[in-house]
C-alpha cells in the first residue's frame, strides 16, 4: 500500500519529548545539526507541562538560537506515547526522527539510518540495539533479558528478521506516520510505531545502535510498561491497523481500513527506486561518523 517516492531530498523533522531534560535536550540538537547539516529541517519539541522552569528555559533558549526549533507544551497528559503523537501530528517534514531527549539514544547513527532509507527506499528504518554490532551500556540487568524475550516473541508473532521491536529510536517516512493512527498514550509508542508499519507490510530495515544510560535527570518508565507492550503487540496483531481517514480519501482503495476497526494488513509494495547521489552522501557521512 505505500508506494513510497524515493526520498531525493531528505528534509528531517526531528520529534523529541521532554520532560526535566536540559544539557541532554542541548546535545541532542547540537548532534543532530552537526550530523544532518542543511537536511535537518526541523526540531520539535514536545515538553510536558510537569517540566521544570530550567527545562522550559533551555527549549526558550534553542527556539531563539534556532528558528528550526519547534517548541510545544503537551497537551494530553502524561505520556511519552501522547508527547511523541503532538509532534507527529505538526511534523512537516520527511522522514521523521522519533528519539527521546534523555541521551541514550546515539546520534551517530542518524546519517546512517538515513543512508539506509534512502538506498532501499524504506519506509521505516530502526536503531538496533539487538542485532550484530548494537548493544546495551549500563541497561538494567533486570529488564535486559525481559527485552529480549519481547524481541524473540514479536519477532516470531509478526514472522520478522528485525531484532529490535521495542525501541522507540527510528527513522519513518512522512507519508507513514501520517497514514498510521498512533494510539499509544505511555512507552508502548516505542513497539506501537515498529509493529504496526510491518503489520502493514511497510518495507522496514535496521541499523544498529548503542544504548547508553542517561547521566543526568530521572526515567519515567515503569516496570508495568512491560505489560502494555504485549498488550500493544497483540492489539496490532489481532485487531490490525486503523488508517487516518485522509491518508484513505486520499487512496480510495483503502477506505475500507480507515472506517474498519477490525481491519486486516495490506501487503506493501515498497519501491525499488533510490536515490544514489543523496545515499552516498549520508554514506559518507556515516563514514565520518565512525571514525
Ligand atoms: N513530553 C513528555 N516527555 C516525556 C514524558 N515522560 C518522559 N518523557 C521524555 O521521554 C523520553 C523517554 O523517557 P524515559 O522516562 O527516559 O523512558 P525510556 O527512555 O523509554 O525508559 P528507560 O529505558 O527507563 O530510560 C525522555 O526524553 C523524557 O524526557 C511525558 O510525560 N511527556
Ligand atoms: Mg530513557
Amino acid at each position: 500500500m505505500f508506494d513510497l517516492k524515493p526520498l531525493n531530498r531528505p528534509r528531517v523533522s526531528v520529534v523529541t519529548p521532554v520532560l526535566n531534560e536540559d544539557e541532554s535536550l542541548r546535545a541532542l540538537h547540537r548532534d543532530l545539526d552537526r550530523l544532518l547539516g542543511d537536511s535537518l529541517f526541523e526540531f520539535i519539541v514536545v515538553h510536558s507541562p510537569r517540566s521544570s522552569a530550567k527545562t522550559r528555559e533551555t527549549c526558550g533558549e534553542l527556539a531563539k538560537r534556532d528558528p528550526r526549533v519547534r517548541v510545544i507544551e503537551q497537551r494530553d497528559n502524561p505520556g511519552v506515547g501522547r508527547a511523541f503523537r503532538e509532534g507527529y501530528a505538526i511534523a512537516t517534514g520527511d522522514p521523521i526522527l522519533s528519539v527521546d531527549s534523555d541521551g541514550e539514544m546515539e546520534a551517530e547513527a542518524v546519517p546512517k539510518m538515513l543512508a539506509k532509507m534512502i538506498e532501499g527506499n524504506h519506509g521505516l528504518v530502526v536503531g538496533s540495539r539487538w542485532a550484530p554490532g548494537g548493544g546495551f551500556v549500563g541497561y538494567s540487568r533486570l529488564k535486559k533479558p525481559l527485552n529480549l524475550m519481547f524481541q524473540r516473541l514479536f519477532g516470531l508473532l509478526f514472522q520478522t528478521k528485525i531484532h529490535d521491536l521495542t525501541y522507540g529510536f527510528k527513522l519513518t517516512r512522512g507519508e507513514v506516520v501520517r497514514s498510521i493512527e498512533w494510539e499509544a498514550t505511555l512507552h508502548e509508542i516505542g513497539c506501537e510505531t515498529t509493529l504496526k508499519p510491518i503489520r502493514l507490510g511497510v518495507s522496514v530495515a535496521e541499523v544498529p545502535t548503542i544504548w547508553t544510560a542517561r547521566m543526568s535527570g530521572r526515567s519515567s518508565n515503569r516496570f508495568s510498561s512491560n505489560f502494555r507492550y504485549v498488550k500493544t503487540a497483540l492489539a496490532i496483531l489481532f485487531k490490525g491497523v486503523r488508517i487516518t481517514r485522509e491518508f484513505a480519501r486520499s487512496d480510495q482503495s483503502l477506505a475500507e481500513f480507515a472506517s474498519e476497526p477490525r481491519s486486516r494488513s495490506v501487503p506493501g509494495r515498497p519501491s525499488r527506486e533510490s536515490n544514489a547521489a543523496e545515499s552516498n552522501r549520508f554514506a559518507e557521512i556515516a563514514r565520518a561518523a565512525d571514525s
